[in-house]
């Protein structure tokens, strides 16, 4: 039987609409490079209202929440996000010492948001340019909200098969 390896982890990096718009992906994933930093999904995503709430849902209380979403959904960039699923030992906090502390005039200057973030000035929201989750239990919910199993390499979550009658689309 293959046995589990408990300290494997994963984490969910999203590269939000200002790292996009500001042409910083490659910067950005140059940065997470990491011999034990894999990355076992990727995709374009279109942020809907919808998902962006559900992401945030435990900042709804926040003055900025409303300016949050309008961030994460691309009102001031562009349109779209892009979200990986990395594996490996210690990813998360690996992952969140290379992005740096959420406020980007407190990240140090070698880190993501303190090399590329800024404070929004009408707002104040901190455009600090990805995401990362903050620790295993909400990597889980995360990487549950933005991926279908189908879309990771293997299957980092038990999953079970279900027949639903959804309309997909085919290639014509
Ligand atoms: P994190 O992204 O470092 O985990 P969270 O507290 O989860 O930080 O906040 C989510 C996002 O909300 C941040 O990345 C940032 O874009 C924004 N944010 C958090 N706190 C503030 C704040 O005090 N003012 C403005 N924006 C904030
Ligand atoms: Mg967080």
């Amino acid at each position: 039987m293959e046995t589990e390896n408990k300290d494997i982890e994963h984490t969910l990096v999203i590269i939000k609409p200002d790292g996009i718009s500001r042409s910083l992906t490659g910067n950005i994933l140059a940065m997470l490079s990491h011999p034990e930093s894999i990355i076992v999904g990727a995709k374009v995503v279109k942020v809907t209202r919808e998902i962006a709430i559900a992401h945030y849902a435990h900042l709804k209380e926040k003055p900025f929440f409303d300016e949050l979403i309008d961030y994460i959904t691309g009102n001031w960039h562009a349109n779209r996000v892009i979200c990986l699923v990395y594996e490996g030992n210690d990813v998360i906090q690996r992952v969140r010492n290379i992005a740096g502390a959420t406020n980007p005039e407190e990240a140090l200057p070698n880190t993501i948001r303190g090399k590329y973030g800024r404070i929004h000035s009408k707002t104040g929201v901190f455009e600090n340019t990805i995401h990362c989750s903050e620790n295993k239990s909400e990597a889980e919910r995360e990487i549950k909200l933005w991926f279908r199993p189908e879309e990771i390499v293997h299957n980092i979550y038990p999953v079970e098969s279900k027949t639903d009658t959804l309309e997909h689309l085919y290639w014509k």
